[in-house]
Formats: C-alpha cells, structure tokens, sequence
C-alpha cells in the first residue's frame, strides 16, 4: 500500500474511533480475499489480502519481501481474511494436536495453547494488569509444532494494537487495517527459526564482556557506592563483569546528564571501574524533560522532534522528571538527533546503554501510555499514524536509533544496549529483560518459559531480573534463582529502590556460598555459551532452548518447562524441578566447579551423549585470560564417537567479520581402549596460539582424563582409576 492510502486508512480509523456511531458497513463482516500469493523461498509463503497491492512498510522484517516462486499446489496452513467492526481479522487453522509457542513475552506456560495475549506493550509491574497477557513487547508471530515433529509459524505483519488466540486455530484480530501475513512450513522448529531469522534478522554479536554476570540495583548511588559494590565482588572473589547505573545517576532525571553531587566525573568514575576489571551500563529513557534551557530539550524543541497530541500541540505526559515531551522515533530526522546525543554521553568511558520506560510509559494516565490519538509524523517508508499504529514499535525504533549513536560513538566497538519494550525483529538492535517481576516462586518459574518463548520469537538474548525486581527475596528463594539465574543468555542481578539489597552476600554466608558456585559455572561455561552466541548471530537458533528441540517427535518432551536446554548439547535442570520430563540418549550429569555437586541449590548439569563441551578456567571477569588451559568435556555416544565446537574471536570489535576467528571443530572417537581427541576442522584466519587442552571423558565407571597440546591430539585412556 502507497503512503497515500495508508494516510487514508489512518484518517478513517480515526474517524472511527472518535465517532460514537459506528457505521453498518463496520457491523457488517467483510471477507477479504487474498489478493496475492507466492513464495518468498521454498517453505515461506506470503499472502496479501486484497487491496494490500504492495507490501507496505515494515518495521519486523529486515526488508520488503519479494514473491520468488509460484505458490504450490499442497499448502495447508492458509489464513482467511476478514473485515469485522472496524477490526482487521486472520484465522488460520491448523492441523489438531499443534503445539503452539512464541508469541512473544507474556506470562504463562510454555506451550501457548488456549490463550489469549495482547500486542499493546504495557510497563506491567509485577505482571499485575490483565494477569500479565501483555507485557512490554509484541511479537506478532506463532510459532506451531505439528504432533509428527514437523512445525511452521505464522506471522503476522502488522504494528497495530492486537489480540491473538491460541486455540483449535490462530486468531488474530488487529484494530488496524488489513496487512501481510507470512507462513513458514519446514522440517522441525529448528529449521522454521532458521527461516524466520531470513525475514527478521538476527541478533548480532555482542561484546564478549555482556555474556558475563552483571549487578544491578535501582539505583547504585553516588560513584563511591558503586565502586564498593565492585570491590566487593573482587573481595569476595565473586565473577562478575558489569555494573549498573540507574535512573539516580542523572541531574534531576533529565536524560543525557549527570548528577553533579552524585556522579562529578563519570568518566573517572568509569575509568576506575574498568580498573577493577567492570563494564559499565548506564541508563537512558525516552521522556526528556520539559525544562527550557536544558540543552536536550531546547535542541529536540528546536528540530521539532516531538510527538504531537490530537490537536497537534507536544505531547506532554508524567514521568520521572516531572512533565516531559517524547521524541517521535518513527521520523528519521528525531533518530538522527537522538542518534547524536550519544557522542558526548559515550565520551564519558559508557560501556552500554540502557533504555527503560519505552513503551512508553506515562505515570498517572489511563493505561500507563500516551493517549492512542497522539499523532506520529513518520518519514521515508513510514506513513504518519496514530499512536495506536506506533505504539508497539516505539521502543524498537527508540533502540534503533540508541544503537546507531553509539555504534557512530564508538566505530570500532560492538554496541550492547538493553531495552525494556520491544517489538518482533528488534533483537537485531537491543538484548532484553523481562520488566519488574517479583521475587517469588511463580515469577522465578515463569523466567524459563518466558525466555525461552522469546527466543523462540526471534530474541535470543533475554533474562529476569535474577532473584526478582520487587519485593523481598527469602534467602532460600535467591539461592534457587542464582543457581538457575546463572544460565539465563542474559544474567543480571537487579532490584527496587527502597527495598532490601539483593547483591549475592545479601543472605548471609551460605547463600553467597551458592551464589559464587553458580556464577562460576556460568564463567567455565562461556567458552560454550558464546559459540551458542555466534551460532544464534549467524543462524536465528535460540541460545536458551525448550528440552523438546532435544527430540520434537517426542510429545512428552513438548511441555517441559523447568528444565531447558542450552544449545543443543547442555542441559539444565533446576534443583528444584519436579518430575522434569527429560530427552532419552544417554545424557550425563557432571560437575564444573569444586563443591557443586554437593550445594543444595544448583541446577543439574547434563551433556549430551555424542557431545563435547569447551570450558574455560573460573576467571573473575571476561578480560582475564580463561582457555589455557581449555577443557574439553566429552559425552561418547553408543559408537563411541564425540562432536563439539568453540568459537573464538577478539571479544569486542568486528575483526571477526574479516576473519578474525577461529571456528574449531573436536572430534573425539574411541580406539583401542582410548578415546582420541582432535581437530576435525578449523575455519577462520584468527592464529591459534600454542596452548593446552585438558580432555575429560564422561564415562559409566567415571571420569578420565589427559592433558596434551592442542594441535597434537589427545588420548585419554579410558582404563585404569576413573574419578567418580
Ligand atoms: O529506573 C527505575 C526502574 C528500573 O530499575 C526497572 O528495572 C525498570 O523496569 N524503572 C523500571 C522505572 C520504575 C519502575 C517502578
């Protein structure tokens, strides 16, 4: 559809929603038949209903579709368009016995069968409103698994607020006009993630040091404070690699500034926590106060960058700072300048960025957001609309635009910037958490199907706030979370203002004592993790997984939702799951840290049988040196064969583009009573430096082991004395 008709649509939309009347044409239910059909590649059909001529613009794909292939003659998963009180309708029905997942962040089990969800981001505390059935972002998109292990997912292309229905069909109904749908049928989930990636994108690579675990607290205040929370961390020889500034570090709220009593030299301040070894992340929200003379305000007032209310007056609305006004990021000229205001704030030694609040939320309003009337003003592909069309992607393009400033602050840095709202195809600018939960069990239990239903929507790199944003966390409580919270793709430690301290020696000895195992596991685990990070990079395949992609013929497998796996080869069972269903094969519990297996509160760790997994050393922080020696551990399958990866590269910057990497694959396989270890094969021109390799082979009557060079091969005699 042009930018004229789309203009079109909103006008008439407006009219609707102003007018009380409804007209009878609204009443009446419209069929619309798909106008359009084709494949953009085998597996991946698009349909556009009539009078949508063109694709229109989109903001979750990573460019304009084009029909490639003629639609095939066996096709089954077909929606059925319909116009229906002013409201946009699809229906797709699928084959009985789906599964459904995805769907975005929103609460709930993990398989998203019988629900009903809105796509209207919401600052939900506590996940209280509307029982968390939307939360802080949309992701317009199901994803559908076939009782014979075969799966496809639906999408649906459209920003516009909506609700979804998971139940014998998909039912989606947008309060916008008629838009793209795409379905995609491949061979098992795996292959349909790879496939949505094609349209969305993927997450790109992060800097090494925000795999790390991070501390948090709303808010560590002044400098002084902060670097004590540091310096705990090294005394207490707990890993840690980033620390949190929140909303208290700025000069009365206002973004872009700080507290000159609080925080006189953030560059210093920055600089002395690089010193112990600690990035920073720093928070920014998208309200900017209404305050002339302050600088940020009179240059946004002045290019005019503000969204306008119905009356096309600045939107004014209640935030942290008192009356603020919001920049329209759906214009390229506000991007722009938001964009730019990164170059000095960065100036200051920031490590990261933190967008809060983006949904956005307004205090003391009906719904907590801006009114649905307020008017965007668009720009290149994107028509001027109501903020009822916008209102799901303002924290996507607000990200947008963050990452591009810094990525113009800091050319040869990868950027790392956390958002709270979002919108399906915005991992390709931000990593997320998931809002202000609590700290409690339902809200701990709730972080694995919520992360992973994420990461089956196209976001790999997510996590809770670990122990729980509100409330007070009992000791036993934290201690499970940390124990889980150490294997979330994103591992952060956060908390309310005015509430007790949450930082792992907040419990007393023994929970610290948990708390520092499991962040250790997590550090010897990097090595894995960030080769779980490339693949996600390159292929769209979630780092945190549900057990059922161990084996998605197996139904039982299809609702586990406490258990989960990390890539295909690691399992991860929390202590305190009940009755997990877990994949068949020979998978082996094992130890990574002294005093693991013996600590009440650590999840079970298991490797799957046909697996090797590289680990590093426990180091306190990503910049200390961690592979030499490398570990690999070895799970032999029933022929006595073993495959794994390791992906290598700077840890920062884009070298790896060019080839700066090292891609390793390690085989081992049994001989003669021993199992041999090599490199099957290498990719990448990043040099191997001359290092040693500890091979550990998991085995029934125990563990062996042999260290020898890389380069040369490694036997491991599996005879003799096994280590239990
Ligand atoms: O900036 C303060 C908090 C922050 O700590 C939290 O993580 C965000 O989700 N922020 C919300 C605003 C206030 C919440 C009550």
């Amino acid at each position: 559809m042009n930018a004229l008709k789309r203009s079109l649509w909103c006008l008439c939309f407006l009219v609707g929603v102003m007018s009380t009347n409804v007209s009878v044409s609204d009443r009446d239910t419209e069929k619309l038949v798909i106008g359009k059909q084709g494949l953009l590649e085998p597996g991946v059909a698009l349909f556009l209903p009539k009078d949508v001529t063109d694709y229109p613009a989109t903001l979750a794909l990573t460019k304009k579709p084009e029909i490639k292939l003629a639609f095939p003659e066996a096709w089954d998963i077909m929606p059925v368009f319909e116009r229906r009180d002013g409201k946009t309708r699809v229906r797709v029905a699928v084959p009985p016995d789906t599964d459904f997942y995805g769907t975005g962040e929103v609460t709930g089990p993990l398989r998203r069968n019988g629900r009903s969800i809105k796509l209207w981001n919401t600052d939900n505390f506590g996940y209280a409103d509307d029982d968390g059935r939307r939360l802080y972002q949309s992701h317009p998109w199901v994803l559908g698994v076939r009782k014979n292990g075969t799966a496809f997912g639906v999408l649906f292309d459209t920003t516009w607020r909506a609700e979804l229905t998971t139940g014998d069909a998909i039912e989606f109904v947008s309060d916008g006009p008629p838009f793209p749908v795409i379905v995609i049928d491949d061979t098992g989930p795996q292959a349909v993630m790879k496939k949505l990636a094609h349209l969305i994108g993927t997450m790109p690579m992060p800097p090494r040091w925000a795999l790390g675990y991070q501390q948090s607290r709303w808010s560590y205040f002044p400098d002084s404070e902060a670097l004590r929370i540091a310096d705990e961390f090294r005394k207490r020889r707990i890993p840690a690699d980033v620390l949190w500034m929140d909303i208290d570090y700025m000069d009365g709220f206002r973004v872009f500034t700080f507290s000159p009593k609080h925080f006189p030299d953030p560059k210093r301040f920055n600089a002395d926590l690089r010193a112990r070894g600690f990035h920073n992340v720093w928070m920014i929200d998208p309200g900017v106060k209404s305050d002339p003379g302050y600088t940020v305000y009179d240059s946004g007032t002045a290019q005019d960058v503000w969204v306008k209310d119905a009356k096309g007056g600045n939107y004014q609305g209640e935030v942290w700072p008192g009356m603020t006004v919001f920049p329209d990021f759906t214009r390229p000229r506000t991007r722009q300048w938001w964009s730019g205001l990164y170059r000095d704030f960065m100036a200051q030694g920031i490590d990261g960025v933190w967008n809060d609040m983006n949904e956005p939320a307004v205090f003391n309003v009906p719904d907590h957001t801006m009114p649905v009337d307020n008017q965007h003003r668009g720009g290149g592909e994107l028509a001027p609309g109501p903020h009822l069309q916008y209102h799901n992607v303002y924290g996507l393009l607000m990200v947008q635009a963050t990452r591009e400033g810094i990525m113009a602050a800091n050319p040869d840095r990868r950027p790392f910037v956390l958002t709270r709202s979002n919108f399906l195809g915005g991992q390709r600018y931000a990593a997320t958490w998931t809002g202000d939960n609590t700290s409690s069990w339902e809200h701990l239990k709730l972080s694995i199907p919520m992360s992973i239903n994420l990461g089956l929507s196209g976001q790999p790199f997510s996590g809770p706030d670990v122990g729980g944003f509100g409330g007070e966390a009992e000791a036993d409580l934290w201690a499970h979370w940390i124990a889980v919270g150490a294997f979330y793709p994103f591992s952060r430690g956060h908390a309310i203002k005015d509430g007790p301290r949450k930082e792992p020696w907040a419990f007393g000895p023994k929970v610290e004592k948990t708390a520092r195992i499991a962040i250790e596991r997590r550090y010897r685990l990097l090595p894995y993790l960030y080769t779980l990070f490339h693949e996600a990079s390159l292929t769209g395949v979630p780092v945190m997984q549900p057990v059922f992609f161990a084996d998605p013929r197996d139904l039982a497998l299809r609702g586990e939702e406490q258990a989960f796996l990390l890539g295909s080869d690691l399992l991860i069972v929390p202590r305190w799951a009940r009755k997990p269903k877990l994949p068949s094969g020979t998978w082996r519990k094992f130890s990574l840290v002294d005093g693991d297996a013996s600590d009440p509160y650590q999840a079970e760790l298991k490797l799957r049988g046909g697996a090797i997994l590289p680990l590093g050393r426990i180091v306190q922080h990503t910049g200390e040196e961690s592979l030499d020696p490398l570990t690999l551990l070895v799970n032999l399958d029933d022929k006595g064969v073993a495959e794994g990866q390791l992906y290598e590269d700077a840890g920062e910057g884009y070298g790896y583009q060019k080839g700066d990497y090292r891609l390793t694959t390690y085989r081992a396989e049994v001989r003669d009573g021993a199992a041999h270890v090599t490199i099957a094969r290498g990719e990448g021109a990043r040099a191997r430096p001359k290092r040693d390799v500890v091979v550990q082979v998991l085995t029934d009557a125990g563990m062996f082991s042999a260290k020898g060079e890389e380069t040369s091969g490694i036997v491991v005699p599996l005879s003799g004395a096994a280590k239990k």
